[in-house]
């Protein structure tokens, strides 16, 4: 052991940069096994504190994360870090659990400077899973390219990290309450209280449990990841539903060996019982860090991005949402069915690159209030993240008041605005070196798109996505290929930043349609002819040696 500045306890390691340590859209995402060799979370963990300003120290710091296989390590590193950087004081959740919403709502509620959770959000976990770490800054909110990008060049030049020598067998995360690691105190907290509290606070709980009581029935699928315990508190003990509504929510290290992604690929269960004769009136799932959500109603998942224009359309008849919105937000590749809604309130409507930090700043400055992506992402101004079970109990909420069906909601919401049709095809696991080669071939060119006419479909507008933060100037380049017809229909391509396997392509493909004659069509269907067009350009089969996308959602 190595004696540092004359505290007791606290050890210098010499260690040497891992190559690639770089966050991609939400953290740094890597196998288990990568994490997990000696130095690597340290490594990160310490790059972190590395950006960090001097007045980090004396702080409180938020750790938590989704529970997945190698968490437990992973904390215990992390307080024993924390110790060895001088925070005060950190907060972390009982078990090691947070979901990012509820850690979002802790940072903001403890004024803390900070949080790092631990998930890999949406992708599978076990010992051969992946795992994933983030930084979040004070405002609750994923920190901005700004920070990312500091944190990343100090991984690219690090050669030592601090930690505590306590033992880890004296870090209890299960008790709550608090203990000392060298002089930085923990508190373990359970944060189910804060976090429905919270939603008390946002949503007309009186009206929802009222409907339940009336025997409305519903299907919350947590897929046993981090939303179970904070989805059966509010929703069976507070809401009254029956209990059983809430399936699969004991959080388990690998999610049952499942994709814990709300989408009707991985809910396939949860969708197959809408689809059914026993369906219940409502169904809805979460992902494996409970940010991510998906509505259901009969024989019909609730695409993301009507998801969030419906929600907008409807916000008034939410408490906290009752004076009206400041704006809405929607990620690029989202559909534009939020703009239109938009702009019938008469409000602003941003679009911003993939990824939830790029919302931050717009929520900070009042400029929105709701935001969403088609990637099964909604939130507000109520905390820094997108929140799973917030969306869920805004659509109780909204059933509550109106007495109207999902299936009505949407349907009407279709016949006032018309239908975005929407579509995401992925292309997982594909060569990075082909992968990289498609999307700079596509780049090239873009400029000779414009005019040209495939069958129906006249190129407007073709380019590589660039983002002008509003509020501080930033400007992010290269957020994803779009390609606009002249009748708003678009084709948008971009290398997904969560992956661990290659690299995956995902094609977005919107097309709207106002006639509502039309609205029966099956949506592959209504996109075909755009599908064959992403395909004649990017020459996707061929390069991506696939046939078909790995999932259609
Ligand atoms: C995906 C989604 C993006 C989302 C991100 C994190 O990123 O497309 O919309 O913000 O995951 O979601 P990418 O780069 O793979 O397309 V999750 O639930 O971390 O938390
Ligand atoms: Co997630």
């Amino acid at each position: 052991m190595i004696v540092f500045g004359g505290v007791m306890g606290i050890c210098v390691v010499n260690t040497t940069p891992f190559a690639g340590q770089k966050p991609g859209t939400s953290g740094l995402r890597k196998k288990v096994t990568v994490f997990s060799q000696a130095g690597y979370l340290e490594n990160f963990v310490q790059a972190i504190f590395n950006s960090l300003p001097a007045d980090s120290k004396g702080s409180t710091l938020v750790v938590g994360g989704d529970g997945r296989y190698y968490n437990r390590v992973a904390i215990k590193t992390i307080l024993k870090m924390a110790s060895a950087h001088g925070f005060a004081k950190v907060l972390v959740g009982r078990g090691g659990i947070l979901s990012t919403p509820a850690a979002s709502c802790v940072i903001r509620k403890n004024a803390a400077y900070g949080g790092i959770i631990l998930s890999a959000s949406h992708n599978p976990g076990g010992v051969d899973g992946d795992f994933g770490i983030k930084y979040n800054i004070s405002n609750g909110g994923p920190a901005p390219e700004s920070i990312t990008n500091a944190i990343y060049e100090h991984t690219e030049s690090i050669s030592q990290y601090y930690i505590s020598d306590v033992a880890d067998e004296l870090i209890d995360l299960d008790t709550l309450g608090t203990f000392k690691i060298d002089n930085m105190l923990v508190e373990v907290v359970d944060s189910v209280a804060d976090y429905a509290d919270m939603l008390e606070s946002i949503f007309d709980f009186d009206a929802i449990k009222k409907m339940i009581a009336s025997g409305f029935s519903l299907r919350f699928d947590a897929m046993s990841a981090v939303s179970g315990p904070y989805a059966k508190r509010i929703i069976e003990d507070i809401l009254g539903a029956p209990k059983g509504s809430v399936v699969n929510c004991e959080p388990k290290e690998d999610f049952g060996g499942l994709h814990p992604d709300p989408n009707p690929v991985n809910a396939s269960e949860l969708v197959a019982i809408m689809n059914s004769e026993q369906a219940p009136d409502f169904g809805a799932a979460s992902d494996g860090d409970a940010d991510r959500n998906m509505i259901v109603g009969k024989n019909l998942a609730v695409a993301p991005s009507d998801s969030l224009a419906i929600l907008a359309a409807h916000a008034k008849l939410v408490p906290a949402y009752r004076d009206g919105l400041l704006g809405i937000a929607r990620s690029m590749p989202t559909s534009t069915a939020a703009d239109r809604v938009a702009k019938h309130l008469g409000i602003p409507c941003y679009e911003t690159p993939t990824g939830w930090k790029f919302f931050g700043n717009l929520l900070d400055a009042g400029k929105v209030t709701l935001c969403g992506e088609e990637s099964y992402g909604t939130g507000s101004n109520h905390i820094r993240e997108k929140d799973g079970v917030w969306a869920v109990i805004f659509w109780l909420n909204l059933i509550a008041v109106t007495g109207k069906s999902v299936n009505q909601l949407v349907f009407e919401h279709w016949l006032q605005f018309g239908r975005n049709f929407y579509s995401r095809h992925d292309y997982e696991a594909v060569e990075s070196a082909a992968a990289n080669k498609l999307v700079e071939d596509l780049r090239a060119k873009l400029g000779q798109l414009v005019g040209q006419q495939f069958g129906n479909y006249t190129v407007a507008l073709a380019d590589d996505f660039s983002y002008t933060d509003p509020v501080d100037n930033s400007v992010s380049h290269k957020q994803g290929i779009r390609i606009i017809f002249s009748d708003g229909s678009r084709i948008v391509m971009r290398l997904s930043g969560t992956g661990t396997e290659g690299a995956t392509l995902r094609v977005y493909l919107e097309k709207y349609e106002a006639d509502s004659k039309k609205f029966g069509l099956d949506t592959q269907e209504a996109l075909r002819e755009l599908i064959e067009i992403a395909d004649s350009i990017a020459e996707i089969k061929q390069r991506t040696n696939m046939p078909e996308p790995t999932v259609v959602t």
